[in-house]
């Protein structure tokens, strides 16, 4: 089995290339520190560079692992290198997210700046599309990276380019001659997307997260296929990002002690509504199968909750942790897990595990984000006490810090409750289109934690701004009104909160049709909608929901 060589600067999830690359029957060996680096050079012939996170804190690892000179060595014997994410960024010049830290000073002055939030969400999470200029003028894919093509993103910081056109870019970029560059773009904004020279190739975007197309690129680089053929009859237009639909699994133990899948509506999910205690948890199959299931069927991503996480320690909860990693092993695109995150005692022990270290155990295993839920009220209320400041601790600040915001997810549980004017709280409201039932035309909607069994003196509006600022990436909007009555999303609701942030957003909650996520992204402007009863219960496929999507005009991965 030939052996391919990573360095690993143990920061975010490596279990998820290494998977890819076991897939593609590579042996990996993980390099991490300047010293076993040098000692092998001779041997190394094949090296992959990946990161996530924040910039500096990628180069600082890099450098306090003595690594920058033997990379700099490696890629001056002219073999075959893969950067990928701040892979790619760590090659440039340095970023303007951490202006302190430098670069390895390739391509200078290139540099990373943020993406504008005037007129997107930001992070740019999703699959985007591509244009690839070749240095020698041919019209070729590189390394299968073709205009036919989508790629999995998710980052903040870009490479970005005044212009999509070849002769610009090289007139405005001198530093780019003799590069071959596949651009992006994401809002007004074009970016690098991948580069290459030599046998270097730096991707901006995830290919162990998008799915055969990806495997198919590390595949292409590990053979040194360098340039090859465009799919016949292939447009050109500019590469956009698609409309994200995302399948959602709940999972906890049944009463066999088994972990199922299950569903229900407004977050029962017993069998029948009368006499709940006593009813059989419904039992949709296993998790690790259904979410193959929905990869197979085109999702964009998969996100597991574990939910009934506030009743036991997560730290015993390793069926979940196994969960992970043997989805990772065959699902490539993003997993994120929810339910659990937070500081916890271990029974057994009696040690204190941060929510961090907690998180940490998931991002090992193969996630690529963790989802917050109740913690993430308790934050928000204690910001707003504090006079709208975090305080360091909570876990969208300590894990944003040590993962990148990307990795951050708010999951937002949130109950409607009517009142007939704004003045009657201190919530902020929306005037609906559907009164209550003495006819209220206005509406809060109403934090719970524990998995809605506790609501709290906070609106879904001021938590998600509260948790934006202390670092949150991303929110995933429920609804516990809408939760499995296949009526559609609640689109009042998911505009309202589309409105109150700059991160994405992924609508939750009422899909029980393919028009229902049609309607989402015709009447919002959601990044992203999250289906799980529909596909659960196998009256629609993913497949069949980005059918009707690209039926409707709207782009979607197929
Ligand atoms: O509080 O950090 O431990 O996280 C617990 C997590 O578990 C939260 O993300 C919370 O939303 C979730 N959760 C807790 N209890 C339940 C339950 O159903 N009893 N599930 C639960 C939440 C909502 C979505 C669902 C959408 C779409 N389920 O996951 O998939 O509503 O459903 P639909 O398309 O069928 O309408 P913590």
């Amino acid at each position: 089995m030939s052996k391919v060589y990573v360095i690993d600067v143990e920061s975010g999830n490596l279990q998820s290339l290494e998977n890819a690359l076991a897939k593609l029957g590579y042996q990996v060996e993980l390099i991490k520190t300047g010293d076993e680096f040098t000692a092998k050079m001779d041997k190394i012939d094949k090296l992959l560079l990946p990161g996530v996170g924040n910039f500096g804190h990628f180069m600082n690892n890099v450098h306090a692992r003595s690594l920058a000179g033997p990379i700099k060595q490696y890629i001056a014997t002219g073999k075959p290198l893969m950067g990928i994410c701040v892979g790619l960024q760590a090659l440039l010049a340095g970023s303007t997210e951490s202006p302190d830290s430098k670069g390895l000073e390739y391509l200078s002055p290139l540099k990373l700046s943020k993406f504008s939030e005037e007129d997107k969400s930001v992070p740019h999470i999703g699959w985007n599309g591509t244009v690839v200029h070749l240095s020698n003028g041919e019209k070729k894919g590189l390394y299968g990276i073709d205009q036919t093509k989508k790629f999995y993103f998710v980052h903040s910081y870009a490479a970005l380019l005044e212009s999509i056109d070849d002769e610009k870019i090289k007139s405005q970029h001198p530093e780019l001659a003799g590069w071959d560059v596949a651009v992006s773009k994401y809002g007004n904004e074009h970016f690098i997307a991948a580069l290459a020279k030599g046998n270097m190739l730096l991707t901006q975007f995830h290919p162990e997260k998008s799915g055969e197309q990806g495997l198919a690129i590390i595949n292409s680089f590990l053979q040194g296929s360098k340039y090859t053929e465009i799919p016949a009859g292939a447009s050109s237009s500019e590469p956009t990002l698609t409309k994200r639909v995302i399948a959602c699994l709940d999972v906890r133990t049944n009463d066999e002690g088994d972990l199922v899948v299950t569903k229900g509506d407004q977050y029962d999910v017993r069998e029948r509504k009368v006499g709940v205690n006593g009813e059989p948890v419904r039992n949709l199959g296993k998790p690790v199968e259904i979410a193959q299931k929905y990869y197979e069927q085109g999702a964009d991503e998969v996100t597991f909750l574990n939910i009934t996480s506030f009743r036991s320690c997560p730290l015993k909860d390793l069926p979940m942790l196994q969960v992970l990693k043997e989805a990772s092993k065959t699902v490539f695109v993003p997993l994120t897990i929810g339910g659990g995150i937070r500081d916890t005692v271990d029974p057994e022990t009696g040690k204190t595990f941060s929510a961090l270290e907690v998180a940490t155990m998931y991002f090992l295993s193969g996630a690529d984000k963790v989802s917050i839920g109740s913690d993430a009220v308790y934050a928000a209320e204690k910001y707003y006490a504090n006079g709208n400041k975090g305080d360091g601790t909570s876990p969208m600040e300590t894990i944003s810090k040590a993962y990148g915001v990307q990795a951050v997810v708010v999951s937002v549980d949130p109950k409607r409750v009517y009142v007939n004017s704004p003045k009657d709280t201190k919530h902020h409201t929306i005037e609906t289109k559907f009164p209550g039932p003495n006819g209220e035309k206005y509406v809060w909607y109403q934090c719970t934690v524990k998995g809605g069994r506790e609501a709290r003196d906070l609106g879904a509006y001021e938590l998600v701004r509260a948790v934006e600022a202390l670092g949150a990436g991303e929110i995933l909007l429920n609804c516990i009104d809408k939760d499995g009555t296949n009526s559609g999303f609640d689109l009042e609701l998911v505009q309202d909160v589309k409105d109150a942030v700059s991160i994405p957003v992924i609508a939750s909650s009422g899909a029980g049709k393919p028009e229902h996520f049609v309607q989402v992204f015709q009447k919002t402007t959601t990044d992203a909608a999250l289906g799980a009863g529909m596909f659960h219960r196998n009256e629609y496929t993913v497949g069949q929901v980005k059918q009707a999507l690209n039926e409707s005009g709207l782009e979607a991965r197929l």
